[in-house]
């Protein structure tokens, strides 16, 4: 019988098939879906989180593990009543418009899930009225914009003036990340956060919701 730590350890290599098979052989003993993703899952992204930020993991690495995490995660969702899915918070993620860079986004997206966030990914090419329309249908905390561009970095901005003429601006924090943003562009732009990678954005995350990471 294959243990927590396997499974922690299969997310950490990410060996996808490896994390299905554990988790599905877990599931037929008989435990619990939250203790697979507690003890299992998330602990095994908590190390990955670790390395990363040591820069002994490296993003290709990181991806795969979070890919890998993500084929656990399917198999007990399921199992899960809405209710008692422990959800740290939402996040609307979209790159902003006029930019197709979707990697380094989905990366975020994925870490967030892994850390316990609900995450609402819009994709790319998002204009400001679509981050408006989502956070009117998903109320999320946090609504995170991606640019790889610095010709549509520009275009966080312009979300944040509309959310400001739509009333939205104080019903969410904003935060911005991407290969040209920079953190005192999110000053300039009034944005209430800047994360540099991935592991940066959640830890930010978890700190604009007021909960420990
Ligand atoms: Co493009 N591209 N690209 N490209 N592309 C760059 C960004 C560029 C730097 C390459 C270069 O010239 N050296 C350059 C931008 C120059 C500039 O503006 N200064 C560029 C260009 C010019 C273009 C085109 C205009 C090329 C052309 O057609 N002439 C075109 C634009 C298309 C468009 O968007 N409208 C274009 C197209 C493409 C592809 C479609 C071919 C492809 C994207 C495929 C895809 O995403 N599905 C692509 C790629 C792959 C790149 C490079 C090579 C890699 C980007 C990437 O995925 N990095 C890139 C060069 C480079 O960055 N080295 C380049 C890996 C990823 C994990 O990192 O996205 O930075 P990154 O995400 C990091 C952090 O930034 C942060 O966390 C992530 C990981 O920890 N982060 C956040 C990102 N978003 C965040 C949000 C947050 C917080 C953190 O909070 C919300």
């Amino acid at each position: 019988m294959s243990s927590f730590n396997d499974l922690a350890e299969s997310v950490i290599t990410g060996n996808f098939g490896k994390v299905k098979e554990i988790t599905q052989e877990m599931i037929d003993k008989g435990i619990g879906p939250l203790e697979i993703i507690n003890d299992g899952l998330i602990a095994g992204m908590n190390v990955v989180g670790v390395r990363f930020k040591a820069e002994d993991m490296f993003v290709p690495e990181v991806m795969m593990s979070a890919k890998a995490m993500a084929g656990g995660m399917e198999l007990v969702k399921p199992l899960i009543a809405d209710t008692d899915m422990p959800s740290v918070g939402t996040v609307v993620l979209g790159t902003v418009k006029g930019d197709l860079h979707d990697i380094g986004k989905s990366l975020v997206a994925m870490i967030l899930e892994s850390g316990g966030f609900k995450v609402v990914n819009l994709g790319t090419d998002i204009a400001p009225e679509g981050f408006v329309k989502a956070i009117r249908e998903h109320k999320p905390q946090i609504v995170g914009m991606s640019a790889l561009l610095t010709t549509t970095m520009l275009n966080m901005k312009a979300t944040i003036e509309l959310l400001k003429e739509e009333g939205l601006r104080d019903q969410v924090k904003v935060i911005v990340g991407g290969a040209p943003v920079s953190q005192s562009f999110a000053d300039e732009i009034g944005a209430d956060g800047y994360g540099s990678d991935a592991m940066v954005a959640k830890d930010l995350c978890f700190k604009l919701v007021g909960k420990a990471s």
